[in-house]
């Protein structure tokens, strides 16, 4: 026998797509009342239009404005749901510091993996772009976050990624935090080599890595 759905999670989809914060929230408190979990809510009707306001932004199709119109509706869908979230759940808790790496002014990309994370539960402290390895550590040193977040789009810069570890290994605090990296040239195998913690390809799988890594600490 099939159960059947009472509530089409593609209505918040379109509303948040359509960036109406006051009508996502009222779907997300039916969503509940109809008995879907509330996890499936975040991941289905939050992070999912998401994605395709990245993919947007990315080709061009929308603007920052648009962006921050969304998250904005995204948000106001977190809010509802977020007494109903296990505390691992909320991922609540987790910090992150991020920034573009020195040398390196390209922050689009970035402030898409920071409206992510924010998205996914967790606190950002956004440094900005064209970050010294020293401030990175300043950073971990002041704020005491559970991951460091390097983007670097350049060639280039990538090298300034490995600086950053080995600053933060001279003054004692690689053990003390997770290191996640990305950005157009970036790969997996680089991350491997500067021995990173993670590596993620676009701003969504940073969020979910940047989450699994909190949640493993
Ligand atoms: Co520049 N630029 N740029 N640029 N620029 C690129 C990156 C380039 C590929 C263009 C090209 O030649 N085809 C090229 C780099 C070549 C290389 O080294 N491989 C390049 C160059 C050479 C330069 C200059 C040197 C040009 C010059 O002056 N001669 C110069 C450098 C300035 C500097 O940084 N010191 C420069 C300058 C600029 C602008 C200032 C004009 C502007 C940046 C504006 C800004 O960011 N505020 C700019 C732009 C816009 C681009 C392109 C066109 C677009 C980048 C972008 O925003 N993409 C870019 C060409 C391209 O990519 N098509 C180019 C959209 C964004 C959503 O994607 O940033 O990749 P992206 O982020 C993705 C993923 O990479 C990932 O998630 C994001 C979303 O899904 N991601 C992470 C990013 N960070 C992550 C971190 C993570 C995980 C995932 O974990 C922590």
């Amino acid at each position: 026998m099939t159960t059947e759905r009472k509530f089409d999670l593609n209505l918040i989809t379109d509303a948040l797509l359509k960036g109406q914060a006051d009508r996502v929230k009222s779907l997300v408190s039916h969503a509940l009342a109809s008995g879907i979990a509330p996890q499936e809510i975040v991941t289905e009707g939050l992070l999912s239009p998401m994605d395709i306001i990245s993919e947007k932004f990315r080709d061009n199709l929308i603007f920052t404005p648009e962006v921050l119109i969304a998250s904005r509706a995204m948000h106001a869908g977190m809010h509802v749901l977020k007494p109903y979230l296990s505390h691992a759940e909320q991922f609540y808790g987790g910090k992150v510091v991020m920034g573009t790496v020195v040398g390196d002014l390209h922050d689009i990309g970035k402030n898409l993996v920071v409206m992510m994370m924010r998205g996914a539960g967790l606190e950002v402290v956004d440094l900005g772009v064209d970050i010294y390895p020293e401030d990175f550590a300043g950073a971990v040193m002041e704020h005491g976050p559970d991951i460091v977040a390097m983007s670097a789009l350049l060639t280039t810069t990538m090298p300034a990624m490995a600086e950053t570890i080995r600053e933060l290994e001279k003054e004692n605090l690689r053990r003390r935090v997770k290191v996640l990296v990305g950005g157009g040239p970036v790969t997996e195998d680089f991350a491997q080599i500067i021995k990173a913690d993670g590596y993620a390809p676009d701003a969504r799988k940073a969020a979910e890595l940047a989450v699994k890594l909190v949640n493993s600490i």
